[in-house]
């Protein structure tokens, strides 16, 4: 369901620009890395370090999306330092598009220990990003990569992206040359890490897993997201609060939520609304205390439309989420339970049974002594 989550997301994405007017925020955050002193692409920001100095790559923080970004690269444990590559290549090949970008890229020099790199991001706003990154040389590497990038939805791992090169391929042209796109979702607290990995070299060629540089911009997601509990939970209590990030439009929330996922799925705000009906409340806190003690076992459904009046593509149909309700018994560890009662306690004296294991405590027959 996440997958499907991603993909809505993306859909959204061209209506969502039309309604954001240009230059009004710095909504993007643009990375080139370059060496200390090196030239930096137009509106980018320079990440700076040393080639094969590990003591230059540092925790480095940039201004984007109204606060403070830090970029910190990372290798392997193992890593050397010839392995911390900050090359510079000039523009000897001949390109003409973006050179200040494209010259110099960051890598792991994969003739040493140090794969894999990690780049970890701190500090972006919790909201739905796209990523871009430019993998070319504009001499003659072009190995082959896979990235894992951790979110606030997960890990998820693209693999085979082929880094292109100048000198041997004769790539010249700015859209031919390798990128990698995905999209990023913070919940505001962790970090998002990208873990690049090298497919083992076959020859110098194919030994650097390099990037030149890379663009984040905020999506301005308008649906609910990040759903508590998550989607698809298990082992939920009985008692359950929804939470979830509002999307970027959002004024108010219509809450929507039972057992049956085609009612819930196919509820809108024009149904009957009420604590014990499907559609549950129009409200303005990103929060619902669901107001029932929910069934063991059993899977509910919900939804959160996001709702702005004054904004004429209200409302925002949400995903469909689950979660499922703790079961009624526990496997117990263990082959046996011996339960001891006296027939001399008093009639209304009993076991003290805690709620949740009220559930197994129906299936042991105790005898009196
Ligand atoms: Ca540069
Ligand atoms: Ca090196
Ligand atoms: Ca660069």
């Amino acid at each position: 369901m996440k997958r499907e989550n991603k993909r809505m997301l993306m859909l959204s994405v061209s209506a969502v620009l039309l309604l954001v007017p240009v230059g009004v925020a710095q909504a993007e955050l643009r990375i080139d890395f370059s060496q200390t002193g090196g030239p930096v692409e137009a509106g980018f920001q320079g990440y700076f370090a040393d080639n094969d100095q590990p003591d230059t790559f540092t925790a480095q923080d940039f201004t984007a999306f109204g606060t403070t970004i830090t970029v910190k690269p990372s290798w392997a444990p193992d890593a050397t330092p010839q392995t911390t590559d900050m090359m510079d290549r000039g523009n000897n090949d001949g390109i003409t598009d973006h050179v200040d970008l494209l010259r110099d890229w960051i890598a792991t020099d994969n003739r040493q220990p140090g794969d894999p790199m990690t780049l970890t991001i701190s500090g972006l706003p919790a909201g739905t990003y796209s990523w871009l990154s430019y993998h070319h040389d504009n001499h003659m590497q072009r190995g082959v990569f896979d990235v894992t990038v951790t979110d606030a939805t997960g890990s998820v791992t693209t693999t085979d992206i082929q880094i292109t090169d100048t000198r041997t391929s004769g790539v010249v042209n700015f859209e031919d040359m390798a990128r990698f796109t995905t999209t990023i979702v913070s919940d505001g607290t962790e970090p998002v890490t990208l873990v690049f990995h090298l497919h083992p070299p076959s020859s110098t060629q194919t030994s650097a897993q390099l990037m030149n540089g890379f663009e984040i911009a905020l999506l301005h997601n308008p649906l609910a997201m990040l759903p508590s509990p998550a989607d698809e939970a298990t082992d939920v209590p009985r008692n359950v609060v929804l939470n979830w990030t509002p999307g970027g439009f959002a004024g108010q929330h219509d809450v929507y939520f039972g057992s049956s996922f085609d009612n819930v799925n196919d509820a809108t705000n024009i149904d009957p609304i009420g604590p014990d009906k499907v559609y549950r409340a129009r409200q303005g806190v990103n929060s619902y205390t669901v107001s029932e003690r929910l069934d063991f076992g059993q899977t509910y459904y919900w939804r959160i439309d996001e709702v702005n009046d004054v904004n004429p593509d209200s409302p925002w149909i949400g995903d469909v989420w689950s979660f499922t309700v703790e079961p009624i018994a526990y496997p117990i560890p263990g082959t046996s339970i011996t339960v001891t009662a006296s027939s001399s306690n008093s009639a209304n004296e009993g076991l003290k049974i805690p709620s949740t294991a009220r559930g197994w405590m129906t299936a042991v027959y105790c005898t009196a002594t």
